[in-house]
């Protein structure tokens, strides 16, 4: 009989970072618990984290590389996909340049250590233009705005609710009791939003729904989906009307406050109260309370972002908080300052641009060096010089996930050449050619790289594999540095060269950005001192020394390395939020820019759409406290009980179309239509339906028996490819005109 062993670490289905205690017998995972010792958690946990255990010994996911025959798909070994690969992606850039092979990453990577710190490589190594990722049907708004407001990539410049001593939070198009925070990193949501009303904070959400948060705030009010912008704006009309602007920690620190005034002059609450649905004395009176509360944060998320006007909501967000002092306060809006800097390894520049070239075919503009997500089917699609002709997919769903979904699978069918690096066989990936599997999150270590930029308190955790993969499966990590490897000639090299020319990038970077904190350090000295000999592992050794808290490579001894965080497996913490402001700004003036061009210029539109009669019935989305965007549905605990994809519809709406509660509704948008069960519900407003993502399995030449049992429908055939926010590029995923009819007419 094997022996039991406990082995900790975060879980990986949310942003959360929620410790788990995982209860193993040789490679097996008996059980799966919240780890009470976690100082960030202290034993929270959601049902999905029992998902690790399924996911570990789900029959559907792919162990070994797969390739799509006539007959069906067969089993290679890993040498032989990668020199396929290699060859066939080889040959379609030799005859149509490297911006005919398009890459996209998916939401999973943030949480694949090995994957997120090895993506930048393939990215070379790829070299093309057509470079894509779920930011666009997620947080692209965030980072236009934050960028050009203070000057950082992201996500350093996004400034992240101090949730545990704020006096006031304004939650607007979030629902953290479900999603459990997004771009605000903290486990117990829940728990944290109690927190706030239980030592005499007030909790506000303003949504179109009335949400799980809703619930347990003092308050609710409900907006049209899109009426975001105008109602912030017609916030900070009325702060600047009753005088009570005040700058806080960024007086003298900002630019365009004048601007900014000028702006919002014509968005009165008065003038903004019917196209957003807010009555002009909630929003007037809920701009008192924010500029009255000790402290306070706007926090906005997903329904600020995938909207119609996201960048101008998200800045609506931030200049609420900067201009009611509440930016780099505590209990306001504050900057992480994590243990392992991984930015530090990022080209260092002054500034923040977007558009520095253009989409081929619809002209939009790239941010970080992509293209908004929105335009890859187009790319596919659109013949020319330039077309996408092949395309390799890092863990992402796109035909359930992305808008426009019919096309999109349209678009994948009709590829020269489709490579997923993915675990299931799914909507998406049934189209590839070659399916690369990597291990289970339960099968490899991990550090969050990513989402401790943006916790709510400073921590560091090490995650260990429950179980190690079995003998010969390559982790993420070597996946993709060997795919590197292949596309960029160096097929010759060993893992180890190629890893150190890895680490010799991320060395040179953080020595470059981080040379103030440690003078005289060099990278003879970091390489010659590192503990670990390959991998993400040694990287994150590097980051968390050269780090804020790190040793410095014995320059301060008590300081953090590896070693000492992997003495505490629970995790430590490293004390709350500090005021960071001036060192975090990285604009050319050195300042916060109040009232970007990007911004200002696209005032003109909203104002615009606000003449319009609207009167439409829109779609907005709904997540499930049980699954994660599209690839949870397998996990046969997850998906029992009570149908969830179903259209909520509010009680007039359905009595005015004569639908009840079980009946079948077809809803139509300018590009598809679907079917779906109704609820009637008042938890939504009038004119709003709601429709979750992520589903639509059941479909011919997938392997994903249990979530084809419990199809559901995809809601992202009824949105639109071509409605965006201008600004950004964002897919409006939230806010679809749609007609709605009995499924019988
Ligand atoms: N209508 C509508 N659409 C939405 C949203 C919405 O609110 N409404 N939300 C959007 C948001 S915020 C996001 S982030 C996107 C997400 O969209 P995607 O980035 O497409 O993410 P998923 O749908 O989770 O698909 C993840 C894929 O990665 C694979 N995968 C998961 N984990 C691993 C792993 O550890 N290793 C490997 N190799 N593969 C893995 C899965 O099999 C699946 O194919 O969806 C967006 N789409
Ligand atoms: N259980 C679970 N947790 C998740 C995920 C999941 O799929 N399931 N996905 C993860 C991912 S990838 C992300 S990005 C986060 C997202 O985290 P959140 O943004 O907190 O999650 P959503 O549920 O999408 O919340 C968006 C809210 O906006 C509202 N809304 C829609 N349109 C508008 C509008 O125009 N204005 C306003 N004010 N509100 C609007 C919706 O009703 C909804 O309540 O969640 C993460 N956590
Ligand atoms: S909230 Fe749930 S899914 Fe998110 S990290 Fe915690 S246990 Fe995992
Ligand atoms: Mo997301």
């Amino acid at each position: 009989m094997p022996n039991r062993e406990t082995v900790h670490r975060v879980c990986p289905f949310c942003e959360a970072t929620c410790g788990l205690s995982i209860e193993v017998e040789g490679d097996a995972i008996v059980s799966v618990r919240g780890d009470k010792e976690d100082p960030f958690s202290r034993g929270f946990l959601c049902p999905k984290a029992y998902g690790l255990k399924e996911l570990h010994h789900d029959p559907d996911r792919l162990r070994r590389p797969v390739r799509r025959t006539a007959s069906g798909w067969e089993e290679i070994s890993w040498e032989e996909a990668y020199r396929e690969i290699g060859e066939r992606i080889g040959r379609i850039r030799r005859e149509h340049g490297n911006d005919a092979v398009g890459f996209y990453t998916g939401n999973p990577v943030v949480h694949d250590l090995g994957a997120l710190l090895y993506r930048p490589l393939l990215e070379r190594a790829l070299g093309t233009r057509n470079s894509f990722n779920s930011s666009a049907i997620d947080t692209l708004p965030k980072i236009v705005q934050t960028g050009l407001m203070f000057g950082r990539p992201f996500p350093l410049g996004v400034p992240v609710p101090d949730i545990d001593r704020t006096d006031y939070l304004l939650v607007i198009g979030a629902n953290p009791v479900v999603s459990h925070g997004s771009l605000m990193t903290m486990p117990d949501a829940p728990g944290r939003l109690k927190a706030v009303r239980a030592r005499g904070g007030k909790l506000v959400v303003v949504d179109p729904r009335r949400t799980e948060t809703a619930r347990i705030a003092d308050e609710h009010v409900f907006i049209r989906p899109g009426g975001d912008a105008a109602f912030l704006f017609g916030m900070l009309h009325a702060l600047f009307e009753e005088d009570r602007v005040d700058l806080g920690a960024a007086s003298g620190l900002v630019n365009g406050l004048d601007e900014v005034r000028g702006v919002v002059e014509g968005f009165a609450p008065e003038a903004v109260a019917e196209f957003s649905g807010v009555p002009a004395e909630t929003t007037r009176r809920l701009a008192r309370e924010i500029a009255a509360a000790e402290s306070a944060a706007c926090y906005g998320r997903l329904g600020t972002c995938v909207q119609e006007f996201g960048t101008l909501a998200s800045w609506g967000c931030d200049l609420v908080n900067v201009l009611t002092g509440n930016l780099d306060r505590p209990g306001g809006v504050m900057f992480t300052t994590p243990a392992a800097p991984v930015d530090a390894a990022l080209p260092q520049s002054k500034g923040y641009e977007i558009g520095r070239w253009h989409s081929r075919v619809s002209g939009q503009p790239e941010v970080d060096g992509k293209v908004p997500s929105s335009t890859m089917a187009e790319e596919m699609l659109t013949p020319g010089p330039g077309q996408v002709r092949a395309m390799l997919l890092l863990m992402t769903n796109p035909v359930c996930s992305a808008a426009n979904s019919r096309q999109l699978d349209e678009a994948f069918a009709q590829l020269e050449f489709l490579v997923a690096v993915d675990f299931y066989i799914n909507e998406t990936t049934r189209h590839a050619h070659v399916i690369l599997p990597t291990p289970a999150p339960s099968e490899h270590a991990g550090y969050e790289v990513g989402l401790y930029l943006l916790s709510v308190r400073n921590v560091a955790k090490w995650s260990w594999p429950a179980v190690e993969p079995g003998e010969g499966v390559p982790d993420s990590w070597q996946v993709l540095s060997r795919l590197g490897a292949e596309l960029m000639g160096l097929r010759g090299m060993s893992e180890q060269e190629v890893d150190d020319l890895v680490l010799g990038q991320y060395v040179a970077g953080s020595l470059a950005a981080l040379q103030e904190r440690w003078p005289g350090l060099t990278a003879g000295e970091v390489t010659a001192r590192l503990e670990s000999r390959v991998g993400p592992e040694r990287l994150v050794e590097l980051l968390l020394r050269v780090g804020p808290y790190g040793d410095g490579f014995g320059r301060v001894p008590d300081g953090l390395t590896l070693a000492k965080l992997r003495e505490a497996p629970s995790g430590l913490d490293l004390g709350p939020l500090q005021p960071r402001l001036p060192e975090v700004l990285n604009t050319t003036s050195g300042k916060v820019e109040l009232a970007p061009k990007t911004m200002t210029g696209d005032v003109a539109r909203l104002r615009a759409r606000m003449e319009e009669r609207a009167g439409e019935m829109v779609l907005i989305g709904r997540r499930e406290l049980r699954y994660s965007n599209s690839f949870m549905h397998n996990l046969p605990a997850l998906v029992k009980g009570p149908e969830k994809c179903t259209l909520h519809i509010s009680p007039l709406d359905a009595e005015r179309i004569g639908l009840d509660t079980g009946q079948v509704a077809r809803v139509f948008s300018r590009v598809g239509h679907v079917e779906a069960r109704v609820e009637v519900t008042d938890d939504l407003m009038p004119g709003v339906v709601s429709l979750p993502h992520g589903w639509g399995h059941g479909v011919s030449g997938t392997r994903m028996r249990v979530a084809n049992d419990h199809p559901g429908v995809n809601a992202n055939v009824l949105t639109d490819d071509r409605a965006y926010d201008v600004a950004s590029g964002t897919a409006v995923l939230m806010g679809t005109p749609v007609k709605v009819t009995p499924a019988g007419e």
